[in-house]
C-alpha cells in the first residue's frame, strides 16, 4: 500500500487546500452566508467548535470592552513611545503587547486557575485570600490602579449583567464576587477587575455551555487560552494609538528630568 512520509507539522484548526479555506471544517462561504461574527471565528479557531450565540457574543463583548483603556496604561504608553521613536506599526504594536502580563491585562488565565481551584475545593473567600497572602501571591483578577469600591469598573458591570441574563449558571462569577467582597474589606481598590471578571465568567461559559468535557475545561485553563482575549482585543487599541501618534506627527518622546528621582 501507500506509505505516507512522516510530516513535520500537525495542524488541526484550518485547511487551505480545497476550493475554499475552512476554519475547523467550516468553509469560508458558510461563515459569510450564515452571518458569523468574529466570536464565531474565535470559537472555531481556538476552541475547534461552533459555540452557541450567547457564548460567541460574550467573546465579542470581551473583545470590544478590552480594545482600549486610554493612553496612560502600560501597553498604550509603550506603543506611543515606540511610535514617537519613528518605529513602524508592527514594532509599535508589539512593544505595547509585550507589557501584557501578570500585572497588566495578562492576569485572566491565572484568575481562572485560582478561582476555579479555590471554588472547586470549596474554600471560603477568607480561606482563599488569606491562603494566597501566606504564599505571598497577589490574587489575580483583584485590584486596580484607578478603580475602587466607589469608582467601579463599568466593563466588569457590563460583563456581569450580560452573564446574569444569558448564562445558565454564574457560579464562578459568584465566587469571584465573594472574593471581592472580602478583599474590599481590606482595601478600597481591591475590586474585581476586568481580568478577574473575564477569567471567572469564562469558567462559567465553559462549564455552563455543555460544549466542553471536564477534561477539556481543565486543559483550556491549564494551557492558558484566556489572556489571548486581552491580547487580541488590546491590539485594536494599540494599533489605533500608533496611527494617532503618526497622524499627530508627534516628536521623539523624552521623559522629563523633573519626573525622575535621581539618587545614589
Ligand atoms: N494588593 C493591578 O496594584 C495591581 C492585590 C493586593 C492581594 C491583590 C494589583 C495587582 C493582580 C493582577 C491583576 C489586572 C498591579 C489589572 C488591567 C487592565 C486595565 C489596566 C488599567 C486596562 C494594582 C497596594 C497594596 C499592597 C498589595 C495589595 C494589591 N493587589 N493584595 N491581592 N490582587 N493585581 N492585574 O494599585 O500591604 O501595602 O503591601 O497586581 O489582576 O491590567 O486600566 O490600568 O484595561 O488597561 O499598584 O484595566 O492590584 O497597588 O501594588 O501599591 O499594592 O495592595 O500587596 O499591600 P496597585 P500596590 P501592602 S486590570
Amino acid at each position: 500500500g501507500k506509505v505516507r512520509a512522516p510530516t513535520h507539522i500537525i495542524s488541526t484548526i484550518s485547511d487551505d487546500r480545497g476550493e475554499e479555506p475552512c476554519y475547523a471544517g467550516v468553509p469560508m462561504s458558510t461563515i459569510i452566508q450564515q452571518g458569523f461574527g468574529v466570536g464565531d471565528v474565535i470559537s472555531l479557531l481556538w476552541f475547534k467548535r461552533s459555540l452557541p450565540r450567547y457564548c460567541t457574543q460574550f467573546i465579542e463583548i470581551c473583545i470590544m470592552l478590552c480594545a482600549d483603556h486610554g493612553p496612560c496604561v502600560s501597553g498604550a504608553h509603550n506603543t506611543i513611545v515606540t511610535a514617537r521613536a519613528g518605529k513602524d506599526l508592527v514594532s509599535s504594536l508589539v512593544s505595547g503587547l509585550l507589557t501584557i502580563g501578570p500585572r497588566f491585562g495578562g492576569a485572566i488565565d491565572d484568575a481562572a486557575r485560582y478561582f476555579k481551584d479555590a471554588c472547586d475545593r470549596g474554600l471560603t473567600a477568607y480561606e482563599f485570600v488569606e491562603g494566597m497572602k501566606k504564599k505571598g501571591i497577589r490574587v489575580p483578577g483583584i485590584g486596580h490602579r484607578i478603580k475602587s469600591r466607589d469608582n467601579r469598573d463599568k466593563r466588569v458591570e457590563l460583563l456581569q449583567k450580560y452573564a446574569r441574563t444569558y448564562f445558565p449558571s454564574v457560579k464562578y462569577m459568584g465566587y469571584a464576587v465573594q472574593v471581592e467582597t472580602y478583599t474590599l474589606s481590606k482595601a478600597n481598590n481591591l475590586v474585581l477587575n476586568v481580568d478577574g471578571a473575564i477569567g471567572s465568567l469564562f469558567l462559567d461559559l465553559l462549564a455552563g455551555s455543555g460544549m466542553f468535557s471536564k477534561q477539556e475545561i481543565d486543559e483550556i485553563v491549564e494551557i492558558g487560552y484566556l489572556n489571548g482575549l486581552f491580547v487580541l482585543a488590546r491590539s485594536i487599541g494599540l494599533i489605533g494609538h500608533t496611527f494617532d501618534q503618526k497622524r499627530l506627527k508627534q516628536p521623539l518622546y523624552r521623559h522629563p528630568w523633573e519626573d525622575v528621582l535621581y539618587t545614589k
